[in-house]
Protein backbone atom coordinates (compact mmCIF):
# COMPACT_ATOMS: atom_id res chain seq x y z
CA UNK A 1 0.00 0.00 0.00
CA UNK A 2 1.59 3.27 -0.67
CA UNK A 3 1.03 6.38 1.19
CA UNK A 4 -1.56 8.56 0.47
CA UNK A 5 -0.60 11.97 -1.12
CA UNK A 6 -1.21 15.55 -1.43
CA UNK A 7 -0.44 17.10 -4.95
CA UNK A 8 2.11 19.42 -4.03
CA UNK A 9 3.40 21.73 -7.32
CA UNK A 10 7.22 22.39 -6.79
CA UNK A 11 7.85 23.29 -10.80
CA UNK A 12 9.84 26.15 -9.86
CA UNK A 13 12.20 24.66 -7.56
CA UNK A 14 12.58 21.97 -10.39
CA UNK A 15 13.81 24.57 -12.62
CA UNK A 16 15.65 26.16 -10.07
CA UNK A 17 17.56 22.79 -9.52
CA UNK A 18 18.09 22.13 -13.07
CA UNK A 19 19.79 25.97 -13.36
CA UNK A 20 21.76 25.54 -10.20
CA UNK A 21 22.81 22.51 -11.44
CA UNK A 22 24.93 23.70 -14.19
CA UNK A 23 26.83 25.78 -11.97
CA UNK A 24 27.12 24.33 -8.51
CA UNK A 25 27.90 20.75 -8.05
CA UNK A 26 24.86 18.62 -7.74
CA UNK A 27 23.21 22.32 -7.48
CA UNK A 28 23.72 22.84 -3.58
CA UNK A 29 26.15 23.85 -1.48
CA UNK A 30 26.30 21.30 1.47
CA UNK A 31 25.51 17.75 0.03
CA UNK A 32 22.47 16.99 2.75
CA UNK A 33 20.63 19.74 0.62
CA UNK A 34 20.44 17.74 -2.01
CA UNK A 35 17.62 15.24 -1.20
CA UNK A 36 19.55 12.28 -3.01
CA UNK A 37 18.22 9.76 -0.31
CA UNK A 38 14.57 10.57 -0.31
CA UNK A 39 14.41 11.15 -4.00
CA UNK A 40 12.98 14.10 -5.59
CA UNK A 41 14.64 17.46 -6.02
CA UNK A 42 15.12 19.96 -3.03
CA UNK A 43 13.03 22.32 -2.35
CA UNK A 44 14.34 26.00 -3.09
CA UNK A 45 13.43 28.31 -0.16
CA UNK A 46 12.09 32.13 -0.71
CA UNK A 47 11.70 33.48 2.76
CA UNK A 48 10.78 32.26 6.33
CA UNK A 49 9.01 33.58 9.65
CA UNK A 50 8.91 31.33 12.58
CA UNK A 51 8.53 27.96 12.22
CA UNK A 52 7.16 28.51 8.75
CA UNK A 53 9.43 28.12 5.48
CA UNK A 54 8.05 29.22 2.38
CA UNK A 55 9.50 27.64 -1.37
CA UNK A 56 9.75 29.92 -3.93
CA UNK A 57 6.47 27.91 -5.47
CA UNK A 58 4.80 29.38 -2.66
CA UNK A 59 3.80 26.06 -0.54
CA UNK A 60 4.25 26.60 2.94
CA UNK A 61 5.73 24.04 5.61
CA UNK A 62 6.01 23.49 9.19
CA UNK A 63 10.33 23.60 9.41
CA UNK A 64 12.09 21.24 11.56
CA UNK A 65 15.32 21.81 9.92
CA UNK A 66 15.87 25.19 11.03
CA UNK A 67 18.46 25.88 9.50
CA UNK A 68 20.04 22.52 10.97
CA UNK A 69 19.98 23.44 14.32
CA UNK A 70 20.86 27.09 14.81
CA UNK A 71 17.05 28.85 14.80
CA UNK A 72 16.04 27.77 18.51
CA UNK A 73 14.19 30.52 18.00
CA UNK A 74 12.41 30.21 14.95
CA UNK A 75 13.15 32.26 11.82
CA UNK A 76 13.61 35.69 11.15
CA UNK A 77 13.44 36.23 14.72
CA UNK A 78 12.54 39.83 15.20
CA UNK A 79 14.66 40.83 17.59
CA UNK A 80 17.74 38.90 15.96
CA UNK A 81 16.90 40.62 13.21
CA UNK A 82 16.48 44.55 14.05
CA UNK A 83 20.22 43.50 16.02
CA UNK A 84 21.60 42.57 12.87
CA UNK A 85 19.77 45.14 10.99
CA UNK A 86 21.69 47.67 13.39
CA UNK A 87 24.91 45.89 13.10
CA UNK A 88 25.27 46.42 9.07
CA UNK A 89 24.69 49.51 9.12
CA UNK A 90 27.43 50.35 11.49
CA UNK A 91 29.87 48.50 8.70
CA UNK A 92 30.32 44.62 7.66
CA UNK A 93 33.37 43.88 8.71
CA UNK A 94 36.36 45.90 10.12
CA UNK A 95 39.57 42.75 10.33
CA UNK A 96 39.78 44.49 14.08
CA UNK A 97 38.26 44.07 17.40
CA UNK A 98 35.22 45.24 18.34
CA UNK A 99 33.37 44.41 21.67
CA UNK A 100 31.15 42.72 20.19
CA UNK A 101 32.99 39.90 20.68
CA UNK A 102 33.96 40.05 24.08
CA UNK A 103 30.22 40.77 25.01
CA UNK A 104 29.55 37.12 22.83
CA UNK A 105 32.44 35.23 24.83
CA UNK A 106 31.09 36.54 27.62
CA UNK A 107 27.54 35.20 27.53
CA UNK A 108 28.96 31.69 26.49
CA UNK A 109 31.79 31.63 29.24
CA UNK A 110 28.17 32.46 31.47
CA UNK A 111 26.33 29.25 30.20
CA UNK A 112 29.18 27.20 30.42
CA UNK A 113 31.56 27.84 33.04
CA UNK A 114 34.22 24.92 31.70
CA UNK A 115 35.26 28.10 29.12
CA UNK A 116 37.33 30.02 30.70
CA UNK A 117 38.96 31.80 27.25
CA UNK A 118 37.60 30.91 23.46
CA UNK A 119 38.37 31.89 20.52
CA UNK A 120 35.76 32.70 17.80
CA UNK A 121 36.10 30.80 13.62
CA UNK A 122 33.10 30.89 11.44
CA UNK A 123 32.06 27.40 11.14
CA UNK A 124 32.33 24.30 13.37
CA UNK A 125 34.29 22.49 11.11
CA UNK A 126 36.72 25.18 11.56
CA UNK A 127 36.14 24.96 15.52
CA UNK A 128 36.65 21.20 15.60
CA UNK A 129 39.75 21.24 13.33
CA UNK A 130 41.69 24.17 15.77
CA UNK A 131 40.45 22.63 18.60
CA UNK A 132 42.39 19.21 17.75
CA UNK A 133 45.52 21.19 16.28
CA UNK A 134 45.43 23.02 19.87
CA UNK A 135 45.12 19.56 21.81
CA UNK A 136 48.08 17.87 19.90
CA UNK A 137 50.41 20.80 20.60
CA UNK A 138 49.49 21.19 24.13
CA UNK A 139 49.89 17.17 24.67
CA UNK A 140 52.60 17.08 22.39
CA UNK A 141 51.13 13.35 21.40
CA UNK A 142 49.54 12.63 17.67
CA UNK A 143 46.73 10.53 18.24
CA UNK A 144 43.11 11.27 18.19
CA UNK A 145 40.69 9.00 19.04
CA UNK A 146 36.64 9.96 18.00
CA UNK A 147 33.56 7.53 17.54
CA UNK A 148 31.35 6.15 14.57
CA UNK A 149 28.99 7.96 13.63
CA UNK A 150 29.86 11.28 15.08
CA UNK A 151 30.21 14.05 12.57
CA UNK A 152 32.33 16.86 13.38
CA UNK A 153 32.27 19.25 9.99
CA UNK A 154 34.29 17.96 6.98
CA UNK A 155 37.82 18.41 9.28
CA UNK A 156 40.22 15.90 6.75
CA UNK A 157 41.43 13.69 9.70
CA UNK A 158 37.83 13.62 11.17
CA UNK A 159 36.24 11.93 7.91
CA UNK A 160 36.51 8.90 9.16
CA UNK A 161 32.96 6.10 9.63
CA UNK A 162 31.45 10.11 10.01
CA UNK A 163 27.90 10.51 10.25
CA UNK A 164 25.46 13.31 8.87
CA UNK A 165 25.85 13.87 4.85
CA UNK A 166 29.15 11.07 5.19
CA UNK A 167 26.85 8.44 6.11
CA UNK A 168 23.86 9.47 3.92
CA UNK A 169 25.61 9.33 1.14
CA UNK A 170 27.43 6.32 1.76
CA UNK A 171 31.26 8.17 1.95
CA UNK A 172 31.16 8.18 5.63
CA UNK A 173 35.58 7.95 4.81
CA UNK A 174 36.11 10.28 2.49
CA UNK A 175 38.96 9.73 -0.61
CA UNK A 176 41.05 12.82 -1.32
CA UNK A 177 42.87 12.79 2.11
CA UNK A 178 46.09 11.31 2.52
CA UNK A 179 46.52 8.32 4.91
CA UNK A 180 48.85 10.11 6.57
CA UNK A 181 46.38 12.48 7.87
CA UNK A 182 43.86 9.58 9.19
CA UNK A 183 46.83 7.58 10.43
CA UNK A 184 46.73 8.95 13.55
CA UNK A 185 42.82 8.95 13.91
CA UNK A 186 41.16 6.21 15.82
CA UNK A 187 37.40 5.89 15.47
CA UNK A 188 35.52 3.77 18.16
CA UNK A 189 32.17 2.70 18.50
CA UNK A 190 29.79 4.95 20.41
CA UNK A 191 28.62 4.33 24.01
CA UNK A 192 31.13 1.55 24.28
CA UNK A 193 33.45 2.21 26.99
CA UNK A 194 35.42 -0.64 27.14
CA UNK A 195 36.33 0.20 23.38
CA UNK A 196 37.77 2.73 25.11
CA UNK A 197 39.44 1.43 27.96
CA UNK A 198 41.10 -1.23 25.73
CA UNK A 199 42.48 1.34 23.51
CA UNK A 200 43.60 3.53 26.03
CA UNK A 201 45.43 0.82 28.22
CA UNK A 202 47.70 -0.24 25.25
CA UNK A 203 48.10 3.65 23.99
CA UNK A 204 46.42 5.70 26.35
CA UNK A 205 49.59 8.19 26.52
CA UNK A 206 49.97 8.64 22.81
CA UNK A 207 46.62 9.98 22.65
CA UNK A 208 46.22 13.44 22.45
CA UNK A 209 42.24 13.64 22.65
CA UNK A 210 39.15 12.45 22.61
CA UNK A 211 36.13 14.49 20.76
CA UNK A 212 32.64 13.42 20.58
CA UNK A 213 29.09 14.43 20.16
CA UNK A 214 27.91 14.33 23.86
CA UNK A 215 24.79 13.83 22.50
CA UNK A 216 25.27 12.33 18.89
CA UNK A 217 23.24 13.70 16.29
CA UNK A 218 24.66 12.98 12.89
CA UNK A 219 23.17 9.63 13.08
CA UNK A 220 20.05 10.51 13.31
CA UNK A 221 19.84 11.32 17.24
CA UNK A 222 21.51 8.64 19.86
CA UNK A 223 21.85 10.47 23.39
CA UNK A 224 24.88 8.86 25.52
CA UNK A 225 24.09 5.79 28.08
CA UNK A 226 23.76 6.72 31.42
CA UNK A 227 27.52 6.61 32.96
CA UNK A 228 29.03 7.17 29.21
CA UNK A 229 30.52 10.62 29.85
CA UNK A 230 31.32 10.54 33.09
CA UNK A 231 33.54 7.40 32.67
CA UNK A 232 35.08 9.07 29.40
CA UNK A 233 35.93 11.85 31.93
CA UNK A 234 37.50 9.54 34.30
CA UNK A 235 39.67 7.58 31.52
CA UNK A 236 40.97 11.06 29.87
CA UNK A 237 41.75 12.35 33.19
CA UNK A 238 43.81 9.42 34.41
CA UNK A 239 46.26 9.25 30.83
CA UNK A 240 45.95 13.18 30.46
CA UNK A 241 44.06 13.41 27.50
CA UNK A 242 42.49 16.57 26.40
CA UNK A 243 38.86 15.47 26.64
CA UNK A 244 36.87 17.67 23.69
CA UNK A 245 33.05 17.83 23.69
CA UNK A 246 31.81 18.91 20.45
CA UNK A 247 28.86 20.96 21.38
CA UNK A 248 28.20 22.56 17.89
CA UNK A 249 24.76 20.94 17.87
CA UNK A 250 24.11 20.75 21.58
CA UNK A 251 25.31 23.74 22.29
CA UNK A 252 22.40 26.07 24.30
CA UNK A 253 20.25 23.41 22.53
CA UNK A 254 19.30 20.98 25.16
CA UNK A 255 19.92 23.29 27.86
CA UNK A 256 21.12 26.42 28.70
CA UNK A 257 24.70 25.18 29.02
CA UNK A 258 24.87 22.23 26.61
CA UNK A 259 25.34 18.31 27.58
CA UNK A 260 28.13 19.53 30.04
CA UNK A 261 25.23 21.41 31.74
CA UNK A 262 22.74 18.60 31.05
CA UNK A 263 25.08 15.78 32.54
CA UNK A 264 27.33 17.85 34.98
CA UNK A 265 30.81 16.77 33.01
CA UNK A 266 33.57 19.59 32.70
CA UNK A 267 35.33 19.00 28.91
CA UNK A 268 38.49 20.89 28.62
CA UNK A 269 37.74 21.71 25.57
CA UNK A 270 34.42 22.13 23.88
CA UNK A 271 33.25 23.24 20.33
CA UNK A 272 30.58 25.77 19.05
CA UNK A 273 28.71 26.95 15.87
CA UNK A 274 24.97 26.87 14.86
CA UNK A 275 22.79 28.68 17.94
CA UNK A 276 26.22 30.77 18.88
CA UNK A 277 25.58 32.46 15.28
CA UNK A 278 22.09 33.23 15.31
CA UNK A 279 21.68 31.79 12.58
CA UNK A 280 24.41 33.35 10.79
CA UNK A 281 28.02 31.88 10.32
CA UNK A 282 29.63 31.41 13.60
CA UNK A 283 32.09 28.63 15.12
CA UNK A 284 33.82 28.86 18.76
CA UNK A 285 36.53 26.63 20.65
CA UNK A 286 37.20 27.38 23.96
CA UNK A 287 38.09 26.04 27.88
CA UNK A 288 40.75 26.35 29.95
CA UNK A 289 42.94 28.95 29.81
CA UNK A 290 46.29 27.03 30.33
CA UNK A 291 45.09 25.04 27.26
CA UNK A 292 43.91 28.24 25.28
CA UNK A 293 46.70 30.28 26.12
CA UNK A 294 48.79 28.20 23.76
CA UNK A 295 46.96 29.75 20.96
CA UNK A 296 48.63 32.29 19.07
CA UNK A 297 49.59 35.15 19.33
CA UNK A 298 49.76 34.11 23.25
CA UNK A 299 50.73 30.96 22.03
CA UNK A 300 52.72 29.26 19.13
CA UNK A 301 49.41 27.22 17.98
CA UNK A 302 48.53 29.31 14.67
CA UNK A 303 44.99 29.94 14.22
CA UNK A 304 43.51 32.95 12.47
CA UNK A 305 40.65 34.01 10.08
CA UNK A 306 39.75 37.35 8.22
CA UNK A 307 36.02 37.26 8.93
CA UNK A 308 36.56 35.88 12.32
CA UNK A 309 34.15 37.04 15.36
CA UNK A 310 32.60 39.44 12.41
CA UNK A 311 30.58 42.07 13.66
CA UNK A 312 27.49 41.01 12.42
CA UNK A 313 27.64 37.29 13.37
CA UNK A 314 28.05 38.18 16.72
CA UNK A 315 25.08 40.55 16.99
CA UNK A 316 23.01 37.87 15.64
CA UNK A 317 24.75 35.54 18.07
CA UNK A 318 24.10 37.95 20.92
CA UNK A 319 20.88 38.60 20.25
CA UNK A 320 19.72 34.61 20.28
CA UNK A 321 21.95 34.25 23.66
CA UNK A 322 20.29 37.31 24.89
CA UNK A 323 16.69 35.93 24.47
CA UNK A 324 17.91 32.70 25.70
CA UNK A 325 18.59 33.84 28.93
CA UNK A 326 14.77 33.40 29.66
CA UNK A 327 14.79 29.79 31.05
CA UNK A 328 11.32 29.35 30.87
CA UNK A 329 11.75 29.05 27.07
CA UNK A 330 13.52 25.90 27.27
CA UNK A 331 10.85 24.37 29.61
CA UNK A 332 8.34 25.30 26.87
CA UNK A 333 10.94 23.78 24.10
CA UNK A 334 11.21 20.64 26.34
CA UNK A 335 6.95 20.28 27.04
CA UNK A 336 6.61 20.75 23.22
CA UNK A 337 9.19 18.57 22.23
CA UNK A 338 7.89 15.50 24.62
CA UNK A 339 4.92 15.71 22.99
CA UNK A 340 5.88 15.77 19.43
CA UNK A 341 8.38 13.24 20.23
CA UNK A 342 5.51 10.59 22.35
CA UNK A 343 3.17 11.90 19.65
CA UNK A 344 4.89 10.21 16.67
CA UNK A 345 5.92 7.11 18.54
CA UNK A 346 2.17 6.58 18.85
CA UNK A 347 1.29 7.57 15.57
CA UNK A 348 4.01 4.78 14.54
CA UNK A 349 2.57 1.84 12.39
CA UNK A 350 5.90 0.41 11.30
CA UNK A 351 8.37 -0.96 13.82
CA UNK A 352 10.62 2.56 14.56
CA UNK A 353 12.54 3.35 17.56
CA UNK A 354 11.84 6.98 19.04
CA UNK A 355 14.96 9.21 20.58
CA UNK A 356 14.76 12.73 22.09
CA UNK A 357 17.37 14.78 24.15
CA UNK A 358 15.75 18.41 24.74
CA UNK A 359 14.45 19.78 21.02
CA UNK A 360 16.38 17.18 19.47
CA UNK A 361 14.51 14.07 18.01
CA UNK A 362 14.54 11.40 15.80
CA UNK A 363 12.30 8.32 14.05
CA UNK A 364 14.69 5.58 13.38
CA UNK A 365 12.96 2.71 11.00
CA UNK A 366 14.05 -0.32 13.01
CA UNK A 367 13.15 -2.65 15.30
CA UNK A 368 16.34 -2.31 17.18
CA UNK A 369 17.06 -0.31 20.06
CA UNK A 370 19.53 3.06 18.50
CA UNK A 371 22.64 3.01 20.60
CA UNK A 372 25.44 3.78 18.08
CA UNK A 373 26.41 4.00 14.62
CA UNK A 374 25.62 0.04 14.03
CA UNK A 375 22.55 0.15 15.16
CA UNK A 376 21.39 3.62 13.61
CA UNK A 377 22.31 2.15 10.36
CA UNK A 378 19.48 -0.88 11.19
CA UNK A 379 17.12 1.94 10.26
CA UNK A 380 15.17 1.10 7.01
CA UNK A 381 15.97 4.44 4.72
CA UNK A 382 13.69 3.74 1.91
CA UNK A 383 10.82 3.61 4.59
CA UNK A 384 12.36 7.05 6.24
CA UNK A 385 12.16 8.36 2.62
CA UNK A 386 8.83 7.64 1.79
CA UNK A 387 7.51 8.80 5.22
CA UNK A 388 9.43 11.95 4.15
CA UNK A 389 7.83 12.55 1.41
CA UNK A 390 4.41 11.90 2.94
CA UNK A 391 5.32 14.21 5.78
CA UNK A 392 6.54 16.76 3.26
CA UNK A 393 3.16 16.59 1.27
CA UNK A 394 1.07 17.17 3.85
CA UNK A 395 3.54 20.53 4.85
CA UNK A 396 5.85 19.25 7.23
CA UNK A 397 9.72 19.50 6.25
CA UNK A 398 11.66 17.20 8.64
CA UNK A 399 15.48 16.59 7.51
CA UNK A 400 15.85 14.78 4.12
CA UNK A 401 17.89 11.94 5.82
CA UNK A 402 17.45 9.38 8.01
CA UNK A 403 20.88 10.58 9.60
CA UNK A 404 20.01 13.98 10.91
CA UNK A 405 17.52 15.33 13.76
CA UNK A 406 14.61 17.04 13.37
CA UNK A 407 14.61 20.21 15.75
CA UNK A 408 12.06 22.45 17.75
CA UNK A 409 12.06 25.91 18.25
CA UNK A 410 10.64 28.16 20.53
CA UNK A 411 8.61 29.49 17.31
CA UNK A 412 6.75 26.07 17.36
CA UNK A 413 3.56 26.54 19.02
CA UNK A 414 0.99 23.54 20.09
CA UNK A 415 -1.15 23.71 16.59
CA UNK A 416 1.81 22.94 14.83
CA UNK A 417 2.81 20.09 17.07
CA UNK A 418 -0.77 18.62 17.10
CA UNK A 419 -0.37 19.26 12.86
CA UNK A 420 2.63 17.73 12.61
CA UNK A 421 1.70 14.52 14.90
CA UNK A 422 -1.31 14.33 13.07
CA UNK A 423 0.33 14.21 9.25
CA UNK A 424 2.03 11.96 10.92
CA UNK A 425 -0.61 9.59 11.65
CA UNK A 426 -1.75 9.64 8.09
CA UNK A 427 1.49 9.06 6.50
CA UNK A 428 2.21 6.18 8.92
CA UNK A 429 -1.54 4.70 7.90
CA UNK A 430 -0.31 4.76 4.71
CA UNK A 431 3.00 3.10 5.67
CA UNK A 432 1.27 0.23 7.67
CA UNK A 433 2.09 -3.29 6.32
CA UNK A 434 5.67 -2.45 4.86
N1 LIG B 1 24.34 17.42 10.13
C1 LIG B 1 24.95 18.54 9.50
C2 LIG B 1 25.49 19.50 10.48
N2 LIG B 1 25.65 19.06 11.77
C3 LIG B 1 24.02 19.14 8.48
C4 LIG B 1 24.46 20.42 7.86
C5 LIG B 1 25.29 20.28 6.62
O1 LIG B 1 26.13 19.41 6.52
O2 LIG B 1 25.07 21.12 5.74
Amino acid sequence: MGVATKKLTTTRSEKAFKEAQRHIPGGVNSPVRAFGPVGGYPLFIHSASGCRIKDIDGNEYIDYVCSWGPLILGHAHPHVIKKIQEAVKRGTSFGAPTELETQLASLIKEAMPSIEKLRMVNSGTEATMSAIRLARAYTKRELVIKFDGCYHGHVDGLLIKAGSGATTLGVPTSPGIPQGYTNTTISLPYNNIEAVENFCKEKGKEVACIILEPVAGNMGVVPPRPGYLEKLREITKRYGIVLIFDEVMTGFRISPGGAQGLYGIEPDLTTLGKIIGGGLPVGAYGGKAEIMDHVAPVGPVYQAGTLAGNPVAMSAGIATLEKLKDKSLYAKLEERSQRLSEGLERSARVKTFHTRVGSMLCTFFTSREVTDYDTARTSDTKLYAKYFRGMLERGIYMAPSQFEAAFVSTAHGDDDIEATIEASSEVMRGLQGH
